[in-house]
């Protein structure tokens, strides 16, 4: 089980400890040449990814929430009275509202976040709008083990969120080990409320990872120049390009940053060599059918107790159980 946590730092989409720039030329030397997703979330990526949410094309947030908006009740139902809610990552202000507005007598809400500033923002947001509501930050990775705070007073259940489809950002086996995790977190009466976007016409789904006005091309970009500021590297952002294709053997999105033209890129010591439409995989966004989250789910010792799914039936929430 440890080693499954451990693996978790591979995956793409896990902060590591160690040096940053260990980990970009480790990256560059692979064969082929890929770089973890979580190096998107700067501060700039962060506000672009807010505004790729905002697209036209991204029907994921849209259809999240409104598949919230239209079964929250039911949901809130589902999970019971005195939950505690432990939410990974900090706080997608309208689900995780609509949610607790619907939970009867919640313990506490719990937010895991390990950038400060966006956890702040979470606790205020939900201070103000749920004045009676214990809200226990905890800044952590949580990919990691987490040591959740005692609660005000003793849960029926502990139910981990894990909206927006951020499973999907990690391969298959990544994804098992994380659900794993939150099983022994959950305990034995708690849950798993997970986002999972659903397989569909591949055109949709290519079209929500390359919107027109180029969010999405500037966010995946935004990569480079992060390693220029923090790195000093000499990456010619105009020399890349974003290209995001839907995999359909494998069910998922794969954006790579193709180089446009032979070239020679300084990270440190290193002088990373990019061939003419050599691709960099920088992300995996993974969709799935109902059939294939169960079985995902299973892998991890959990079965599906509900299922709920926006009205156009694009984006799925599970309820998992032991
Ligand atoms: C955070 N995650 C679920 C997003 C996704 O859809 O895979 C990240 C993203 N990458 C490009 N657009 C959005």
């Amino acid at each position: 089980m440890s080693m499954h946590v451990f693996d978790l730092r591979d995956d793409g989409r896990t902060p590591p400890d160690s040096g940053l720039l260990e980990i970009v030329q480790r990256g560059l030397r692979a064969q082929p040449k890929s770089l973890p997703s979580w190096l998107f979330y700067d501060e700039r990526g962060s506000a672009l990814f807010e505004r790729i949410c905002e697209q036209p094309e991204y029907y994921l947030t849209r259809c999240e929430t409104a598949l919230m908006r239209e079964h929250a009740a039911s949901i809130a139902d589902t999970l019971g009275v005195d939950v505690r809610l432990v939410e990974y990552g900090s706080g997608s202000a309208t689900k995780t509202r609509l949610l607790l507005e619907h939970m009867a007598s919640p313990v506490s809400y719990v937010p895991v976040e390990i950038s400060p500033q966006p956890l702040r923002e979470s606790v205020a947001r939900f201070a103000e709008r749920f004045p009676g509501l214990p809200v226990q930050p905890l800044g952590a990775d949580f990919t990691r083990p987490l040591r959740l705070p005692i609660p005000p007073r003793a849960p029926r259940r502990t139910v981990i969120y894990f909206p927006g489809s951020t499973i999907g950002n990690f391969a298959t086996r990544d994804a098992v080990a994380l659900l794993r995790k939150m099983r022994g977190e959950m305990g034995e009466n708690g849950g798993i409320l997970v986002g999972a976007d659903l397989k569909k016409d591949p055109a949709l789904i290519e079209a929500a990872y390359n919107d027109a006005a180029g969010v999405t091309a500037q966010f995946t970009l935004n990569l480079l120049a992060r390693l220029n500021r923090e790195l000093g590297s000499d990456f010619d952002l105009s020399a890349f390009r974003h290209r995001a294709h839907y995999n359909a053997l494998a069910g998922r999105i794969e954006t790579s940053l193709v180089s446009q033209r032979a070239q020679q890129v300084r990270v440190g010591r290193m002088l990373a060599k990019f061939g003419e439409g050599e691709p960099v995989r920088v992300e995996i966004s993974c969709k799935y059918s109902l059939e294939d989250f169960a079985a995902l789910a299973a892998k991890a010792g959990l079965e599906v107790l509900r299922v709920w799914m926006d009205p156009e039936r694009m984006f799925s929430v599970h309820y998992l159980v032991r």
